[in-house]
């Protein structure tokens, strides 16, 4: 035996000593990273980019787009996890887990005694309140209905990497879900006569405002932008897109207006970078 033998096996010995050290020392930083939070500062659970906006879900955009707007120092998470309600959005605030893209900004208002509202009449608050909840408990689910029964390519989807069993299996479970909620047991034409009410409110409400409530973003715009961010950018060129760029252009600017507004990152936040509306 040569007598570099035992000399290589000590250098191999030592590389694989250190490599596990290493990877000792990454694990424990991990896990004490996510049991130490960083004060004061939200962790907005997301489950991945979307290829044309920032994500495929309406809610996060929504409340990531509130962040931005109350100047929230916030990091986002990427973990792919459900939060405490079994779905996403949801955050940890100071050590607190708290779900609902609604309740979490309620609890920041409150907590942090933010009133992006403040420029609002009662009359306004009252109206404010309505569309938020036609947008995110009614116009969603037409956008989740025509994703999963009408969207045949399920292109956006694919982009962001969701595989065939994903696919399939999201696709029962939302199914399930759409016809639960009744949604989706309307025809594409239910659909889209059903959606171009929606879409007619908002863009009559809405007139020559820069936004809802006149030239300051309010907390109800963060709800329109998500639910609109998906017709706009995630199911290009279907007819409720076509609908929300031609028949309603005030929508579309406005869109337009609280991405450069607000999302200085946006092209960031993308999957696919490039310019794309
Ligand atoms: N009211 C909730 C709705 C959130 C929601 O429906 N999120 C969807 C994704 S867009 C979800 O997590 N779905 C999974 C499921 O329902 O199991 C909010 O405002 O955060």
């Amino acid at each position: 035996m040569s007598p570099d033998v035992p000399s290589s096996l000590t250098a191999v010995v030592a590389i694989v000593c250190t490599v596990l050290l290493l990877g000792i020392i990454k694990l424990r930083r991990h896990s004490k990273g996510i049991q130490s939070w960083p004060k004061d500062v939200v962790l907005l659970h997301h489950c991945g980019k979307g290829p044309y906006a920032p994500s495929l879900s309406p809610f996060i955009i929504k409340l990531e787009t509130f962040l931005k707007l109350t100047d929230i120092p916030y990091e986002i998470v990427r973990d792919y996890k459900l939060g405490p309600k079994g779905k996403v959005p949801w955050m940890e605030y100071n050590g607190a887990a708290m779900g609902d893209s609604q309740l979490c900004m309620e609890y920041l208002i409150e907590e942090l005694h933010i009133d992006i509202d403040d420029h609002l009449s009662t009359t306004e608050r009252a109206i404010g309140t309505s569309f938020q909840r036609m947008v995110d408990e009614h116009t969603y689910w037409l956008m989740v209905h025509w994703r999963w029964a009408f969207d045949n390519e399920k292109l956006c989807l694919k982009q962001a990497k969701w595989g065939l069993l994903a696919l399939t299996i999201a696709k029962h479970v939302q199914k399930r879900a759409t016809y639960t909620q009744g949604a989706g047991r309307h025809t594409k034409e239910e659909l889209l006569n059903i959606l171009r009410k929606d879409l007619r409110a908002l863009s009559n409400f809405l007139g020559t405002k820069k936004y809802f409530f006149g030239d300051k973003p309010s907390s109800v715009d963060c709800s329109i932008f998500g639910q609109l961010s998906q017709f706009l950018w995630h199911l290009p060129d279907s007819e409720p897109n076509v609908m929300l760029k031609d028949e309603f252009s005030n929508l579309r600017e406005y869109c337009e207006r609280m991405k450069n507004t607000l999302w200085k990152d946006w092209n960031n936040s993308l999957l696919f970078p490039a310019e794309h509306t």
